[in-house]
Formats: C-alpha cells, structure tokens, sequence
C-alpha cells in the first residue's frame, strides 16, 4: 500500500501542474467483468483512498449482454479512450491486463505508475517496462479480489456499486469460487457480495438479450457439427464478435462434448474461441494447433481466443479459412490415418 501511495505520490509531483492528482484507470480492449470491476474499485481506491482524481477509460466497444448490462445496471462511468486528452493525466494505472500484451493499448505518455494482473506475463526477451508499482499474482482468481484488499487495507468504505462491480468480476473469473480461487478471492466474493445490490447483481446475470442473439442460435445449430469429443461451429459472417464466445459456452454444456471450437468473421478478422471441460486440460496449446501457425491467440486454462486478419471478407475467403481451421481441428483428433473414422461433415448436433 505504502509502495503504491509513493509511487503514485512521486507520478504527480512529477506531472506538469495542469495533470497532477489526475489519474487514467485502462484496461484491455473489450473488457470483461473482472477488468470492469477492477476499474471501479480502482477508480474508488484512487479518489477516496488517495484523494486523487480519477477517470476509467476503455477502449473497444462492449458488445457481450452481461458486460453491457454491468455497465449500464450500475451506471459505471466510462469514457471513451480515443475521445480523452491523456496529456491531462499525470499517471496510467492499468487492471488485469499486463503493458505486454497485444489487446492493451497505453499511451507513450503519461508514464504508467501501476499494473494489477492476475495472468501469466507473456514471455518476452527481458524488455519488459519499469513499471514503479508491479502487483501480478497468478495464484488469484481475479483481479477484482486483489483491488479489493486494496480497499480493505485503506480502509475505504464499500459503497453498494463498488461492491457490486467486484463482486462480478470475482464472481465471473471464479464461476462462482469453483475455479482458480484462493482465501482472497473467498473473502472479496463474502465481503463485496454482503455491500452489493442483490437485485441489480440478478439483473446483470440475466440481462435482456437483443433478437440478434436468437438469430445467431439458431446460425449456430445449423452449423455444428460434432466429431467424437469436438463440436465445432464455423459460422461464416456474424453480427457481434462476441457470439464466438456465446456460443461456445452454449455448446460446452452439450453431454459427451469435452472441446468446443466457435469461429465467425467480423470486421476483416476470423475471430476464434476455444473452450475445454474441466477434464479435458488446457485450451491454450489445442488453439495453437487449431491455428497452425496463423493469426494471434491467448488464453489460460480452459478458455483461450484467436484472431486471424482475413484478406477480404468475400464468401470464398471465409469459407476457405474455414476449410483449414476444420481440418486443423480435425487432425488433433484424429492425428495418424484415423481420418475416415470420423467423417469429416460429422454429425449435426442435436440429431
Ligand atoms: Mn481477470
């Protein structure tokens, strides 16, 4: 606490007179839950721990429901990154993402003053940036639980929206303390869950779904097929970059299916994800062959996500990338001549 007040301390003094006691809370492009939730409990901890000023910018539009609906339930405000002046600021301060990382954007100025990540940093040849206040723990749950002993150990009040917001981003990145969860992530999900506001917490976990929603159900049953322990679904053109990630969960669900693959084209990109069970192991390498050696990718544990730059987005190109993405997936099953065992339409599901 101490190291991060300094740091924070020596950031302002340091700014031109204009920007000092001004603070940028980032996150990675898209945010989910946990980064939400940690951007707000930030935001908190830097205006009433600190008595700075603080702004939560993001970057990407949100397009999930329940994100949408955590944002709008709580009324969190968030400015558009493109749209600030971040020569106003005296400091970035960054939330479970790593300065590293492909879907982090950060300004070359102001410096950033402080990262908190729970993922594994990626490997680079030793340049990482000096970054005054580093906190990355890989053994919790969720960014949310670390911002929220913050609070604790500052003694600041939770208020009912804070808490809320913390309490999805733990309840989201541990499904409920089921995974990835240590005494921390326990403690902020009790504690955040008795501060929050129990009807909007329902109302951001069943959020209204617009019609493209349904529309992209029934694309995706159309479309998957099963092949043994895969169900794959490539889904041509889709409306929102995140029913890749919908429907995939969708089909995790689905008896007997141990791996999911969902794919569509969205705005020049094929964009992937990738979804194991609890037995099957990791989604991190199983994507890497599902890309072969194309496009960029991430993930941990049993959720990881690719994008491919497509050259156009004529039929003929998607379809193509489909073609070498099924059968890359194909091959993972079927590695050494077992290729007729499962014939490669395989069979629709539902059927
Ligand atoms: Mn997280």
């Amino acid at each position: 606490m101490d190291h991060l007040r300094t740091a924070l301390a020596r950031a302002s003094r340091e700014a031109p007179p204009e920007a000092r006691g001004r603070f940028l809370v980032l996150t990675h492009r898209g945010p989910d839950p946990d980064a939400l939730g940690a951007c707000e409990g930030l935001r908190r901890l830097l205006e009433l721990g600190f008595g700075y000023e603080a702004t939560v910018a993001t970057l990407g539009r949100i397009h999930r429901a329940e994100n949408l609906a955590l944002v709008r339930t709580l009324d969190l405000a968030l400015v558009d990154y493109d749209e600030i002046d971040v020569t106003t600021y005296a400091g970035v301060t960054l939330v479970d993402t790593q300065p590293e990382f492909g879907h982090t954007v950060l300004p070359a100025a102001p410096p950033l003053v402080a990262v908190f990540d729970h993922h594994v940093p990626p490997d680079s040849d030793g340049e990482r940036p000096e970054v005054p206040h580093r906190d990355v723990r890989l053994g919790l749950g969720a960014t949310s639980s670390m911002i929220y002993e913050y609070l604790r150990d500052a003694r600041v009040e939770l208020d009912e929206r804070t808490a809320s917001a913390l309490f999805c981003g733990v309840r989201y990145d541990t499904m409920d303390l089921s995974r990835n969860v240590s005494p921390l992530d326990e403690e902020a999900y009790f504690e955040t869950f008795r501060h929050a506001d129990r009807i909007r917490i329902a109302e951001i976990d069943k959020p209204p779904l617009p019609r493209s929603y349904y529309r992209a159900v029934a694309g995706a049953m159309a479309a998957a097929r099963q092949h043994g322990p895969l169900v794959l679904a490539l889904l041509g053109k889709i409306e929102n970059p995140e029913t890749v990630a919908e429907m995939a969960d969708f089909f995790l669900r689905m008896k007997s299916a141990s791996w999911v693959v969902v794919g569509g084209a969205y705005e020049g990109e094929y964009v992937l994800s990738l979804r194991t069970d609890k037995t099957f192991g990791n989604a991190y390498p199983l994507m890497e062959r599902v890309l072969g050696g194309e496009g960029s990718f991430g993930g941990h544990g049993h959720i990881a996500g690719g994008r491919v730059p497509l050259e156009d987005d004529g039929e003929s190109t998607i379809k193509s990338m489909e073609r070498r993405l099924r059968a890359n997936a194909l091959k993972v099953i079927a590695p050494s001549g077992e290729e007729e065992a499962i014939p490669p339409e395989g069979r629709p599901v539902g059927e």
